[in-house]
């Protein structure tokens, strides 16, 4: 088989550490096992150097070029974090944009092929990941790359009339004709990129590869993670209380204020759910040198401390906030023994915590997935009870009838979703994808 050329900003340490949170790379990890991997991305390190870091395991080589810290400031934190992502995911307001920013962008993914191009083969096939790299494959096209190239967008794509508020918008769907398959999570966000581009005059193929986990293994984990020492002393912190649990980047896209709201919702007009549940929310720091991401954590301090204020009692605190990251295993525990999972993006390209908590829970007694309807998984997971994010007392109803909800009914919901993550297994998503790509027309020059 050829070998594969992943680009993505962001690229997993060759050696797991467990701790790492982020949607992508927790995708691409089980994806590419078993396959020769040339891995070029970021480092994730600022530095003036300009050659790219060689290190190989296995089958993998990593190549990582370090960014200078004005182009971590102009192209990630600026137009990646500050532009594009509040954007795509239809928080324009959110968004501030800088042509000094927009400019550094260009020049990194040039940077980036400039980088690649010598490491390339000519029987390589390419996949770029994310709205960091829309021009990349452009750029390498003019740098004389023939090889295949696929890109898939983990995040949402708006409607067209969104996405037409940024500045250029038309060049960055003009570069998007050098990609032969472009993969997007759902059919709505197929049909909002295939008509920006057409208004462009590109025609690139769009196909719709719901990004999935490896439900069996997570399921394994998570049940090991139970009887460990850490997982034992958590379940006896509970008290025998009924846990609903949260988990997300701390991010204003997963709809964190309105989730707490709704909780405190639920214990204000339903008290018989007082003292016997805990909200336990984990919330690692993302993005902490983009400011609406510290205003946010500022926010939720403070939602946290007066919801506790307000409800807790000498030997009930009724929500639980951490905003450092868990070990991976230990989150599969929490996730588990959770009776209530509340997982409400305003909007999310996917959402994989919800696809682990289905895949997580205990057959003979599975809990209740909340999920918003903004949500990729959305369209995938049947089975969970689905809320409008935006609405605090929505949240608070479906709390109230998760936590009502009789066995009969938890076990049918969970099955039918269990069993169809289960048959799109592991790698469904990637082999998918590239099975496409290799079929797919070539746009490649001469
Ligand atoms: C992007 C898109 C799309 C979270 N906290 C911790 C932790 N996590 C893990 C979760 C999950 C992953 O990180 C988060 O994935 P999501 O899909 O929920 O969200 P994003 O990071 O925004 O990912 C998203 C995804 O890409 C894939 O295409 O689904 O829509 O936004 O696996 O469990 N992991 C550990 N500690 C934590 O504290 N170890």
């Amino acid at each position: 088989m050829a070998r594969l050329v992943i680009v993505s900003n962001r690229v997993p340490p060759l050696r797991e550490s467990g701790a790492a949170a982020g949607g992508l790379t927790v995708a691409l990890q089980e994806a590419v096992k078993r396959r020769e991997l040339l891995w070029f991305g970021w480092s994730g390190e600022s530095s003036d150097s300009k050659e790219p870091r060689m290190s190989s395991a296995g089958n993998t080589t990593h190549a990582l070029l370090d960014l200078t810290t004005a182009e971590h400031r102009l192209y990630y934190s600026g137009f990646c974090n500050g532009m594009l992502w509040p954007l795509l995911h239809y928080r324009f307001g959110l968004a501030q944009f800088r042509r000094t920013e927009e400019e550094a962008w260009r020049a990194v993914n040039r940077r980036f092929a400039e980088a690649l191009i010598p490491l390339l083969r000519e029987d390589d096939t390419i996949w770029i990941h994310d709205f960091h790299l829309f021009p990349l494959a452009a750029i390498l096209r003019e740098l004389g790359a023939k090889q295949r190239i696929g890109f898939f967008l983990h995040v949402p794509f708006p409607p067209p009339a969104v996405f037409a508020a940024l500045p250029r918008a038309e060049a960055l769907l003009k570069d998007l004709a050098a990609i032969d398959l472009i993969g997007v999570q759902t059919d709505e966000d197929a049909r909002h990129l295939a008509e920006a581009m057409q208004q462009q005059g590109v025609d690139t193929p769009v196909g719709v590869f719901p990004v999935g986990i490896h439900a069996e293994g997570f399921a394994r984990i998570a049940e090991a993670a139970v009887g460990r020492k850490d997982g034992i002393r958590f379940q006896e912190s509970l008290s025998g209380r009924r846990l609903i649990f949260g988990v997300d980047r701390l991010d204003y896209s997963k709809g964190l204020p309105q989730r707490l709201a709704g909780y405190a919702d639920l214990l204000k007009r339903f008290p018989q759910h007082r003292g016997k549940v805990t909200f336990l929310q984990v919330a690692p720091i993302s993005r902490g040198e983009v400011s609406h991401y510290r205003m946010l954590r500022r926010e939720l301090d403070e939602m946290v401390g007066r919801i506790n204020g307000e409800f807790a009692e000498v030997d009930w605190v009724p929500l639980r906030w951490t905003t450092r990251p868990v070990q991976r295993r230990t989150l599969a525990g929490f996730l588990r023994i959770t009776r209530v999972a509340l997982v409400t993006p305003l909007r999310d390209g996917m959402n994989l915590v919800a696809k682990e908590f289905v895949a997580a829970q205990p057959p003979e007694d599975p809990g209740v997935l909340i999920l918003s309807r903004f949500a990729g998984a959305a369209h995938e997971l049947e089975g969970a009870v689905k809320v409008n994010p935006n609405d605090p007392d929505e949240i608070a109803e479906a709390l109230d009838l998760a936590l009502t909800m009789p066995l009969a009914e938890r076990k049918a919901r969970w099955r039918q979703d269990f069993d169809r993550l289960v048959e799109a297994g592991p790698s469904g998503w990637s082999r998918a994808f590239l099975a496409d790509l290799n079929r797919a027309e070539f746009a490649a020059p001469g």
